[in-house]
Order: structure tokens, then C-alpha cells, then sequence
């Protein structure tokens, strides 16, 4: 297992790569060109840019979250084609430059994650990013909008850029006639072509799960369960066909057997999100510490499954809380992360000492 942490990038994160390395056990990070739309291909001066200043602090660049799909691909409308080609672009220049072993992307139509508060007071004292069912079944997406652009502290939340909030109306007309199965069919297409592009450049890609995994304003989603998991593995069988299993965007859906998952999908999961979230009884959710106690979701049995599997590949804290007054995007301050991948790997640590020992 390789531990990582999401980084926003210079100028555009509130974390510094020097914080980074300073967390036991760092790897290398995630990230992206978040100042790029999607669509646009990815400059190799830009990518070697990130490289190198990753470098500097030993830290690899091994997994990019995400290089976004443009809703083209997702509608399936005729100029999917040039904004295919410009995928493949991205994914060799990501080669040229090399160092990139993951590519994790999403395919939620509109939006990518969906909150209702973005600063919940939780009963310690500490915030965190809040799903309530009732607020979502009766809102406007447009104030929901407006709602995350006013708690983001004027910074950019992926899936949330401007570029593409301004052209919300049109988009949510443009999926009235898209399906699951249209959805999923446009999937497998997008599939088809950069599979083969992604092997030739040593790449995995890694499809996020919907966060949460079912259908908000209408808008169909398809990456929210087991069943429709083996179906996107079974597109094509190719260990660049894969997964990032994320436990909280899975979780908050109490039918998902994440631990089952993993040991069904063991040898196509190349990155995982470690993430707890409460899920209360009418479906609303709040993401918590990422202690097994404080959530729904059995992160030491998700560990002991990961372990399990002999697991190789990368793996990060999700979301975490706002602690101790920290001023960061919602989701991604340091400390609770911090915090998460100590218990991560502490949990690691163990399963690992407790074979040595059961072989001696
Ligand atoms: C995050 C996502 O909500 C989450 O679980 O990890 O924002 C994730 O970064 C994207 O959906 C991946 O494309
Ligand atoms: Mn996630």
C-alpha cells in the first residue's frame, strides 16, 4: 500500500507540498491542473511543472484525481469525438512526461459531489460537510449552486468550477433524455477508445463512485453500487479498466458492502479513499472522523479487507473535518486528514506486525 495526499497545487491550495511531507508515511501526491477545463488537453510543460516541484520534497506524482470528462462524453453528443481525442492527448503527454501510474475521473452528469451544508457543527466542536435528503428533494439546484459558491471561501471545489456552473440550465435540459442505460452506454464508448491508449502509457484508470451513489435532481448516475460496479469492469478486462473505490461516497448507501467490494474487485482497485460518514435513519449524512466508532462505515474491516488482498496500489484520507479553526476548501483542510492517515496506517501497521508474527 502506498499512502498519498490530495494536493490543489501551487497557488491554489492553502497546504503546502512541505506540510505534506512532513505526514508519516507520504508517497506521493494526488493531483491535478485544477485551472483547466475539461476537455482541454493537458501541456506537457505543465504536467513536468508539477513533477518537478513534487520532486523537490521526494514526493512522487503518481496519481492524478481527476483529469475531468468533459459532459460531451457523458451526453454522448456528436463532438464527444474531439474531446475523446483530447483525453488521449492528456494521457500521452502524461506518459511523456511519465511518473503517472493512476488516472482517477467521474462520470456524475452536472455535478460531482453534492452537500447540503458545508459547515455542520458536529457535537465536538469541529465542522464537516453534511447530505441532508429532505433539503436535496426540495431545493432548487440553482440555490444549491449559489449556496456552495458562498461557503467555498472563494475557492475553486472540484466539479463546482464557475466555467461550468454558468452553464447549469443548459446542462440539466441537455440530460432530460439521458438514462442510466444511455449513460452507461456512453461510459462503455469513452471506455472503448482511451483503454487502450491508458495501457500503452502505463496508466490505470480509476472511475470514482457517485457521491452520493443515487440519482439527485433527476440527473441519472450509474457508479453507486456492486452490481453496476462489475458491470464497468466487465466493459473491458484490462487492469486499466479500473476502480477508485471510495468508502465514503460508497458508504453513505448503507446496502453498500464495501468491504465485500473490495475482495470481489481486489485486483482492479488501483486507488482507494479512506473515508467515514454517519448515516442517520431517514438517509441523511455527515462525514465524520475517520475512526470506525464515529461513522457507519467499518474502515478497520475495509483496512483488514485492503490487507487482505495483499493490496499494492495507492490510497488516501478522503474528505476530512475542520479543525481547530483551520481556514481551508471544504473537505480538505490538513489536520483531519492528517489525523485519518495516522489511523489508516496505524491499522496497516498492526495487520502487518500480526502476520510477521503468526509466520515467526
Ligand atoms: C471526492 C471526489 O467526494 C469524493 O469522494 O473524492 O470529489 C472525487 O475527487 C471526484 O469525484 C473524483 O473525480
Ligand atoms: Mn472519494
Amino acid at each position: 500500500m502506498k499512502t498519498t495526499f490530495r494536493w490543489y497545487g501551487e497557488g491554489n491550495d492553502t497546504i503546502s507540498l512541505s506540510d505534506i511531507r512532513q505526514i508519516p508515511s507520504m508517497h506521493s501526491v494526488v493531483w491535478a491542473l485544477h485551472d483547466l477545463q475539461p476537455g482541454v488537453v493537458w501541456p506537457v510543460d505543465r504536467i513536468q511543472e508539477v513533477k518537478d516541484q513534487a520532486a523537490e520534497y521526494n514526493l512522487g506524482i503518481d496519481v492524478v484525481e481527476s483529469v475531468n470528462i468533459h459532459e460531451s462524453i457523458k451526453l454522448g453528443t456528436p463532438d464527444r469525438e474531439e474531446y475523446i481525442e483530447n483525453y488521449k492527448k492528456t494521457l500521452r503527454n502524461l506518459g511523456k512526461v511519465g511518473g503517472v501510474k493512476v488516472v482517477c475521473y467521474n462520470f456524475m452528469p452536472v455535478f460531482d459531489w453534492v452537500r447540503t451544508d458545508m459547515a455542520k457543527a458536529l457535537e465536538d466542536g469541529s465542522t464537516a460537510l453534511f447530505y441532508e435528503v429532505d433539503k436535496i428533494e426540495g431545493v432548487d439546484p440553482y440555490e444549491l449552486v449559489e449556496n456552495v459558491k458562498n461557503s467555498s471561501r472563494g475557492m475553486t471545489l472540484p466539479g463546482w468550477e464557475p466555467e461550468r456552473l454558468e452553464k447549469i440550465e443548459e446542462l440539466f435540459k441537455a440530460y432530460e433524455n439521458v438514462s442510466e442505460d444511455n449513460l452507461f452506454d456512453n461510459l462503455a464508448y469513452f471506455l472503448k477508445e482511451i483503454v487502450p491508449v491508458a495501457e500503452e502509457n502505463g496508466i490505470k484508470m480509476a472511475i470514482h463512485p457517485d457521491d452520493p451513489p443515487y440519482p439527485v435532481f433527476n440527473l441519472p448516475r450509474i457508479v453507486r453500487s456492486k452490481e453496476n460496479l462489475q458491470k464497468i469492469v466487465d466493459i473491458i478486462d484490462s487492469p486499466s479498466n479500473g476502480l477508485t473505490l471510495c468508502s465514503g461516497a460508497l458508504g453513505s448507501n448503507p446496502d453498500n458492502d464495501v468491504p465485500n467490494m473490495i475482495r470481489t474487485f481486489k485486483d482492479r482497485i488501483p486507488f482507494a479513499h479512506i473515508r467515514n460518514v454517519k448515516v442517520f435513519e431517514n438517509g441523511d449524512f455527515i462525514e465524520t472522523s475517520h475512526r470506525e466508532q464515529d461513522g457507519s462505515v467499518p474502515i478497520l474491516e475495509i483496512m483488514k479487507a485492503y490487507h487482505e488482498i495483499g493490496f499494492e496500489g495507492y490510497m488516501r484520507p478522503d474528505h476530512g473535518r475542520h479543525l481547530w479553526g483551520e481556514e481551508s476548501r471544504p473537505g480538505y483542510g490538513l489536520y483531519d486528514r492528517a489525523l485519518g492517515i495516522m489511523y489508516m496506517i496505524g491499522a496497516w501497521d498492526m495487520l502487518e506486525k500480526l502476520k510477521r508474527e503468526s509466520k515467526e
